[in-house]
Parts: C-alpha cells; sequence; structure tokens
C-alpha cells in the first residue's frame, strides 16, 4: 500500500484554500472529528456548538431542520466558528441543473454561499451542478464536496457511478475538494479529502436506515480522513465528553495508520 501522508504534507499538496484550512485545523486541534449539529432550535444548536467546538475541526449543519432560523443564527455560528476556529459546512446536498442550484446556493432564505465555506453535492445532475454552485463563489473562499456513496440502507451508489464521481470532481479539482463516502473512493490522487457519515460508537443504526461504523474502521481501515458524527455527540448524556471520545479514537487511528 502507498505510503500515507501526514496533514500537513497534503497542506501543501491542495491549492483550496478550504482545504487547507481543515488540513491545518486537524493537525493544530489534533481532531478529524465534523460535529453534525442537526437540532432544530437555534439556540440550542449554538449552545451544543459552543461545547463541542474546541474537540472538531468542523461543524456541519443543515440550516434548513431549524424552526427559527434567522439571520443572527448565522452571525453567532460565525463567532463560534471564530472563537473555536472550525470550519462550516452547509450539508445542502444539491442536486439540480446547475441554473436552479445557482438560486438555491445564493438567495431565498438561506443565502448559503455567503456563510458556509463548504457545502457539498449529488453527482447525478452531471458536470453543471458544479458549475452553478461555483458560479457564485468567485473572489471567495469556499469548497464543495461530491457524494460518491450514502452511508443509508440500500444507497443506489454502485461502483460505477462512483467511479464517473471520481473522474467528475477530478474536472474540477480545485473548487471539488473532496467526496462524501464510506471508504476512500479516490486512492491515487491524495489531495482529495473523504467525509464519512454514518459513524458511532454506540449504534449499529436507526429505524429509518442509517448504518454505522467505528472511528478506527473508517480512518484506518477504509482509508477516510473526517468522521462525521451527529447523535452520538449531541444525543450523549454528555456531549461533551462524547466529543472527547470520538476526537481521541478518530485522531489515534489517524496516528496508527501514519505509524504502519
Ligand atoms: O450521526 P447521525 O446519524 O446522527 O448523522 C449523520 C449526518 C446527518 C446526515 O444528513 C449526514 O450525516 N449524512 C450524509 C452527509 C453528511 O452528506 C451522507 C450520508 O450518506 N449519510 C449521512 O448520514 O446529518
Amino acid at each position: 500500500t502507498p505510503e500515507t501522508l501526514s496533514y500537513s504534507a497534503r497542506k501543501d499538496l491542495v491549492k483550496n484554500t478550504v482545504a487547507k484550512r481543515i488540513l491545518d485545523i486537524m493537525e493544530t486541534k489534533k481532531t478529524n472529528l465534523a460535529f453534525s449539529a442537526d437540532i432544530t432550535n437555534c439556540s440550542e444548536l449554538l449552545k451544543m456548538v459552543d461545547l463541542v467546538g474546541p474537540h472538531c475541526c468542523m461543524v456541519k449543519t443543515h440550516v434548513d431542520i431549524l424552526d427559527d432560523f434567522n439571520e443572527e443564527f448565522i452571525a453567532k455560528l460565525k463567532e463560534l466558528s471564530q472563537k473555536h476556529n472550525f470550519i462550516i459546512f452547509e450539508d445542502r446536498k444539491f442536486a439540480d441543473i446547475g441554473n436552479t442550484v445557482k438560486n438555491q446556493f445564493s438567495k431565498g432564505v438561506y443565502k448559503i454561499n455567503d456563510w458556509a465555506d463548504l457545502t457539498n453535492a449529488h453527482a447525478v445532475p452531471g458536470q453543471g451542478v458544479i458549475d452553478g454552485l461555483e458560479s457564485c463563489t468567485e473572489n471567495m473562499s469556499r469548497a464543495c464536496l461530491l457524494i460518491a456513496q450514502m452511508s443509508s440502507a440500500g444507497a443506489l451508489t454502485d461502483s460505477k457511478y462512483i467511479k464517473s464521481t471520481v473522474e467528475m470532481a477530478k474536472k474540477k479539482n480545485d473548487y471539488v475538494i473532496g467526496f462524501i463516502s464510506t471508504s476512500q473512493v479516490c486512492t491515487d490522487d491524495p489531495r482529495y479529502l473523504h467525509f464519512t457519515p454514518g459513524v458511532s460508537l454506540q449504534s449499529s443504526g436507526d429505524s429509518l436506515g442509517q448504518q454505522y461504523t467505528s472511528p478506527e474502521e473508517v480512518i484506518r481501515n477504509r482509508n477516510c480522513d473526517v468522521i462525521i458524527v451527529g447523535r452520538g455527540i449531541y444525543k450523549a448524556e454528555d456531549p461533551v465528553e462524547a466529543a472527547k471520545a470520538y476526537q481521541t479514537a478518530g485522531y489515534q487511528a489517524y496516528l496508527d495508520k501514519l505509524d504502519r
């Protein structure tokens, strides 16, 4: 197997400024944990993010599940991202023609391109989905992930789809910095980051198709870079202790991988 590169070595290889920041934060804060803050009330979400912020490199949002979304929420989230040094990732999963996603990204209630360092898109519409998003990011430090695989049972992302998704990313190798996937889908270019949801230390799944694996399996065996954890943290009795446990498990698995 090829030698595993450190975050700082990969930081020198990437051009995109968001990718550089992610790799830098992972190294300095010693965490490859992305906290999925899937909470439906603004002040509860912000309170949780203030607690978990020291332990994660990134906070992932679904702003369209907030019952009381408002612009002040965004200002406060940005403040917390500076206080704790994390990236803001809006998990919007864009999946339409370029012209529509351009509007969904920059208009409406959420104006995602204004505040999210990172977002993601399905590859199913073809190249236009990326072009539409990228057209709203001129002179801004922004990046996108393509969804190559899903963690849910029965996902339709077969090997041919995964391969085409990786090829699509490579045609856009500055704005697209990596993949949502359950394993390393791009093995020949260390610039691409792999973000893996469906991670839990406790549970093996939920009643709606989610499937979980451990931080160690994801980072060490499947060779991914970032573990995405939601309920494992915010539903825990002690979210700070849970966040620390995921931080330690994820980072130790990375160190073990560097060693082997
Ligand atoms: O840890 P959980 O199961 O509470 O939350 C997992 C989070 C949720 C999902 O919307 C998201 O990760 N997710 C994604 C992403 C990040 O794109 C893809 C996927 O295949 N599975 C998945 O759970 O916010």
